[in-house]
This record gives C-alpha cells, sequence and structure tokens, in this order.
C-alpha cells in the first residue's frame, strides 16, 4: 500500500479505471477485495439522465420515504430504526434547500418504486448481482454515514447519480484499529478530525480514500468498512453480490442471525448500559 497520506491517517487512493472487463476485474479487483472506481460502468443508465430532485418530486413525490438521522446509531428506540415517514416531495425539498443530517438508506427502488429499476442496468463484470435488492441511498449536503461494514459481508457497486461524496475504505481485518463496537458491523471514529488520544489504534489503519463524481461506480469489496461524507446533496444506487467465500457467507450468516439479533435484543433490554459497554470495549486502548 502507498503510504500517501491524508490527515494524518494512511490513507491511499483508490485506482481508478474508465472500464474494466470481466477478466482483469475479477484478477486485479474482485479475487483480491482491492476497491475500484470505474468511471463509465453506468454510462449508459437512462437514470443518469432522468433522475434528477425534479424527477422524484414530479414523477413520485407523493411516496412515503423512511429517512433517517444521527439517532440511527445512537442507544435507545431510535437504534437501528426509521427516524420518520415523509413524502418524497416534501424529502426532495429538504435535500435540496437543506444541510442537515437527514438520509434516505438502503431504500430498495425493486420493491418500494419498481418503475424505477429500467432505469438501472446491471453491469456483466460479475456474476450474481442481485435483482432483489436494489439500494438507493440520497442525503443533503453535509450528510455522514458513519463507519460500518455491509453486514451480510456483500460486494457493493456503488453509482453516484448526482452530487459528489467523499468516501474512506478500510478491509475488514482493520475492524480492530478501528475501534469496532463489538456485536456490531460500526465504529465511531471520525476520520477526518481523527482523534488519537481517544482511538489511539487509528494510527495503525491503512486505508483508501476517493472522491466519487457523479456518474463514476464504486466497487466497495466484501466486509469492507467504509465512510461516506456528503460533499453536495447525493443520490446514488448500490448494487450488490453475495461474498464468493465459505468464510463470507459465513461471517454474513452470523452477522445477521446472531450478532445483530443480540445487539438489537440487548439493546431493548437495557439501552445505555449496552452502549456503555459496548464503547467501553471498543474504546481500550490496547486488545
Ligand atoms: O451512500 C451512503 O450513504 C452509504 C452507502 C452504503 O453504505 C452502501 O452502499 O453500502
Amino acid at each position: 500500500m502507498s503510504d500517501f497520506s491524508q490527515n494524518s491517517l494512511e490513507l491511499a487512493p483508490v485506482d481508478i479505471v474508465k472500464t474494466i472487463n470481466k477478466k482483469d476485474f475479477s484478477g486485479s479487483y474482485f479475487t483480491s477485495l482491492k476497491p475500484l472506481v470505474i468511471q463509465d460502468l453506468a454510462k449508459s443508465w437512462p437514470a443518469l439522465k432522468k433522475w434528477t430532485p425534479d424527477f422524484f418530486k414530479n414523477q413520485h413525490g407523493s411516496q412515503q420515504v423512511k429517512v433517517y438521522d444521527g439517532s440511527f446509531v445512537e442507544a435507545g428506540k431510535g437504534y437501528m430504526s426509521n427516524a420518520k415517514l415523509i413524502s418524497f416531495k416534501d424529502y426532495i425539498k429538504t435535500v435540496t434547500t437543506s444541510s442537515q443530517d437527514l438520509r434516505m438508506f438502503l431504500y430498495n427502488i425493486k420493491s418500494e418504486i419498481p418503475a424505477l429499476v429500467d432505469d438501472v442496468i446491471f453491469p456483466s463484470i460479475v456474476d450474481g448481482l442481485s435483482k432483489q435488492f436494489i439500494f438507493m441511498f440520497f442525503g443533503c449536503k453535509g450528510s455522514v454515514t458513519q463507519m460500518h461494514f455491509d453486514i451480510d459481508m456483500s460486494h457493493v457497486f456503488h453509482t453516484a447519480i448526482f452530487g459528489r461524496k467523499t468516501i474512506t475504505l478500510y478491509p475488514f481485518e482493520q475492524g480492530n484499529n478501528l475501534h469496532r463496537y463489538p456485536f456490531t458491523c460500526r465504529s465511531y471514529v471520525n476520520v477526518h478530525q481523527p482523534d488519537f488520544k481517544l482511538h489511539p489504534r487509528l494510527k495503525d489503519t491503512q486505508g483508501f480514500r476517493v472522491t466519487l463524481e457523479p456518474g463514476e461506480t464504486l466497487y466497495i469489496p466484501s466486509g469492507y468498512w467504509h465512510h461516506f461524507v456528503y460533499d453536495e446533496a447525493s443520490c446514488a444506487i448500490s448494487l450488490r453480490c453475495p461474498s464468493q467465500t465459505w468464510q463470507g457467507k459465513l461471517q454474513g450468516f452470523y452477522n445477521l442471525i446472531i450478532m445483530s439479533s443480540l445487539d438489537r435484543l440487548m439493546n431493548k433490554l437495557s439501552p445505555q448500559s449496552w452502549f456503555d459497554w459496548k464503547k467501553r470495549q471498543a474504546l481500550k486502548s490496547s486488545l
């Protein structure tokens, strides 16, 4: 890994290609779990031309959408559940006129607004992309998606439809250095203003950072930690396919069925003390 550093963290740039064929992608990125930006993967998607804030407001404005704020990752009632249900029209207004942290995420267009699926063209650089889970992410300028990895250990192809985002990535194995909260797929480190006193192991991390431009696709390998900052109001689509390895599949199954159920149960039984315990474990200066 290069020793290119930003904000005193070891962050290398992500490789960027215009296009890539299946063989080269598999050999150099997919199998070795290395992130990549593919500039033209979504070039032919109707969504790139069609999906503007006005399009959503005019065509789907009456649709009710779930929106989330920072309480999603705090102990208590809002933990891992939705903040509120509002009309798409009102949400678009918020996105285009304010900079509050209010995001739509994991919004499955296949089940919520199936007509949108026709505007997305499935790329052929990998097999097994899910046709059932096509997730949309929307957010105001300034929104932050905290550091996490996808619980099912899927590979993710994240395409920015409009709006720029800056993304910081770390391999799965860096979880300890990211002060991962036990029994979760989350870390609460601030990778833009790192606090090495609070998070000393952050000094030992080696990751990647990239700013994703509209139209570009970021490949996030299975298990990779990712943290998003919305530099502009943004809309994106994530396509996903399962981990190819037994280890990844088993890890995904454990995370979904055992780890997450236990975390939610404990949050229900004793929200603050469970959260505080996880925090104490995460903040231990050495493991
Ligand atoms: O766009 C975001 O806010 C987060 C995206 C994400 O976590 C994903 O695509 O898996």
